[in-house]
């Protein structure tokens, strides 16, 4: 009653400012996502030199997964495990680490669909599978005659193939030769690798190309679908000092490749079969046994371009260019020329138009190059210093990074002209909005990902961590509204809305799906087995205890196999597993699921486990015992929980 007296008296303008003042959200009122509510995206940003993928929610900014995929983890016993080794199985034997740089989400018909997310892993080439129903990583495949596989891991509408490109050429295939050989012997290949279903990622074929370093990519779309391009730089050739070796030229190329047409050209035999030998790691059952096998592959198919007419074609394109990013639409092409003073915009149709019309102003290695000017749209006049990427907000603006002048221009890219630019903190790298690369982006929100961090958060120190930043982009002009900080480096990054991936997700493993060979479904199905000197022991979890607890009969030069099963079928409610010395990390074992550590015991003792995970009110009581005896020691294997210990003969 109070309160309308009050209103009553109010002028006519002041409510008219309460009304708008109510209308615009300050920036903390566009980030805040009330406690328990949920955000509307889900941002998948890369780790960089972590190895890993981070999952963030936006706008909030908080980061709710980290998911491993090159490199070990020793919080969830990723790569520990003896179910998960096999994943980071290459040709160069077991790698912990790898630098993964772009996640894309699958997409169906140009749209991410939430089905996956693929990355690549440019130092020891390698493109990862992770399934968004358990945001982890399924499958990994190593890439054969590649140095550095950095223009991947970009997808083509339908998820037919994702990319790889080789960043450093190297001589393929692989031989001791001297490095100032480099013009004569090291070349580049760009991959397409079949990606529309889980566990059978393959190289579908590999194109020859010359030793320059291959560096992004991006596919068409509509009229541009069965093209994808890829960035070159070092057309000079360098093999050494490159910072100014290979900046000399005022252009280097695009590759368009046709897809389509290396499609054909593999049917009508037109390829080679290169011996080789590359990894393809997978979880055949992801719900059931949940084990990775690796499969050793011995040859490659490659397609040299002279002999595969039309296959692919050299964009001239200034200077030493980074990103390639295609519009919505697929017509519009923009490069990042990082050294040039202008930004690049080719157009698709005029490309096809130069390649029937034979304008070449040249050739390398039979692959024709296109002239320039009846290829380019446009050169965005005064972007900025040092653009890097673009993605697109679906409303006809592009935004493009610029790293030298730490800034992000909007650009009516169809005018050709700079309509707004924003400053960044500092040095922008890669930036994303939800759907940016692909035919529908959501354009609400874009983030740059900053290479220097400086005095953005309260120091620590020498390292800090990096630095992303939140914009609204649903106005005109652009608005910060937050710094998040980033684990590793993130180069590129994904979005997409909460919806699209949220609903299909796992909350448990089904135990009865569970066929692991060393499941333990129930308590009483425990036991302790001894095979010469190999020890297993099936294990169950639940709250609050291990069966068995007690185990003795172990012996130095043992190896001891802790078959984990956790029994729970509950969502959240993970145990974990560690014993005393082992050389290895935890298992967290999460319900439904069997996870197997591995233990060599080297000393007699008693040596206490437990559940690492703070699971009930009795999780500190959640613990046990084995006891380790001299190698030529006569104690029988027993084991139990509470009640008598079973004792085998
Ligand atoms: S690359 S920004 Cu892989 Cu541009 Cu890092
Ligand atoms: Cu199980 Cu703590």
């Amino acid at each position: 009653m109070k309160r309308k007296w009050r209103l009553g008296v109010i002028s006519a303008c002041a409510i008219g400012f309460i009304a708008s003042a109510a209308h615009a959200q300050s920036p903390a009122e566009k980030v805040y996502v009330p406690p328990g509510k949920h955000d509307e995206f889900y941002a998948f940003l890369s780790g960089g030199f972590s190895g890993q993928l981070s999952v963030y929610g936006l706008p909030s900014g908080r980061l709710i997964k980290v998911i491993p995929v090159f490199s070990v983890n020793p919080e969830n016993g990723y790569g520990y495990s003896e179910e998960t080794k096999a994943l980071l199985m290459t040709s160069h034997g077991f790698i912990p680490w790898g630098d993964t740089h772009h996640p894309e989400l699958s997409q169906t018909n140009g749209v991410p669909d939430g089905r996956w997310i693929f990355i690549n892993e440019n130092n020891t080439p390698r493109v990862a599978r992770i399934d968004l129903k358990t945001f982890e990583t399924i499958e990994i495949l190593e890439i054969p005659n590649s140095g550095g596989n950095h223009a991947s891991a970009f997808v083509t509408p339908n998820t037919e193939y994702i990319t790889a490109g080789t960043r450093f050429s190297v001589p393929i295939p692989q031989k001791d030769v001297p490095i100032a050989s480099y013009a004569e012997n090291f070349k580049g290949t760009l991959t397409f690798i079949r990606a529309d279903k889980p566990g059978k990622m393959e190289v579908a074929f590999q194109i020859l190309v010359p030793g320059y370093d291959y560096d992004l990519a991006h596919c068409g779309k509509g009229p541009s679908y069965g093209w994808c391009f890829f960035t070159s730089y070092n057309t000079e050739q360098a093999h050494t000092l490159l910072e100014i070796n290979a900046s000399q030229k005022d252009k280097d190329y695009i590759a368009a490749v046709n897809w389509k047409r290396a499609e054909q050209c593999i049917k009508e035999g037109k390829y080679h079969v290169m011996k080789t030998e590359y990894y393809h790691n997978y979880m055949p059952d992801p719900e059931g046994d949940r084990i990775a096998i690796s499969e050793v592959k011995k040859e490659v198919k490659v397609i040299i371009p002279k002999e595969c007419k039309g296959v692919l074609y050299f964009l001239p394109t200034p200077k030493s260019p980074h990103g390639v990013d295609v519009d919505p639409s697929g017509e519009y092409i923009i490069a990042g020329g990082k050294l040039s003073t202008v930004l690049p915009i080719h157009s698709f149709s005029k490309m096809i138009k130069a390649i029937e019309n034979k304008d070449f102003v040249g050739e390398v290695d039979g692959i024709p190059i296109l002239r320039y000017e009846a290829i380019s749209y446009c050169e965005v006049p005064n972007p900025c210093l040092g653009p890097l990427h673009t993605e697109f907000d679906g409303k006809g603006y592009a935004y493009t990074s610029c790293f030298i002048t730490s800034e992000v221009i909007k650009v009516d890219y169809k005018k050709c002209k700079v309509v707004d630019r924003a400053p960044t903190y500092y040095a922008v790298g890669h930036l994303m909005i939800p759907g940016g690369d692909s035919a529908k982006p959501w354009g609400k929100y874009l983030l740059p990902m900053n290479k220097i961090t400086k005095d953005r958060f309260i120091p620590t120190g020498p390292e800090l961590f990096h630095v992303g930043q939140l914009y609204d982009i649903s106005g005109g002009k652009m608005q910060l509204l937050s710094d998040i900080a980033e684990i590793g480096e993130p180069h590129y990054a994904q979005a997409i809305p909460a919806s699209l991936v949220a609903p299909k997700t796992l909350k448990i493993f089904e135990l009865e799906k569970n066929d692991h060979p060393y499941v333990t479904k129930s308590e009483e199905e425990a036991k302790v087995v001894r095979k010469g000197n190999e020890v297993h022991i099936y294990m169950t979890t639940i709250r609050s205890h291990f069966t068995p607890d007690n185990i003795e009969g172990i012996k130095v030069g043992d190896t001891v196999y802790f078959h984990v099963t956790n029994i729970e079928q509950d969502w959240d409610v993970p145990h974990g597993f560690a014993v005393f010395g082992a050389e290895n990390a935890e298992l967290l074992v999460m319900p439904g699921e069997t996870r197997t550590l591995v233990w060599k015991p080297k000393k007699p003792g008693v040596y206490p486990f437990y559940c690492t995970d703070f699971c009930s009110a009795l999780h500190q009581e959640m613990q046990g015992y084995v006891r380790v005896s001299p190698r030529d020691a006569n104690v029988p294997i027993k084991y139990g929980t509470g009640d008598e210990m079973k004792t085998v003969r």
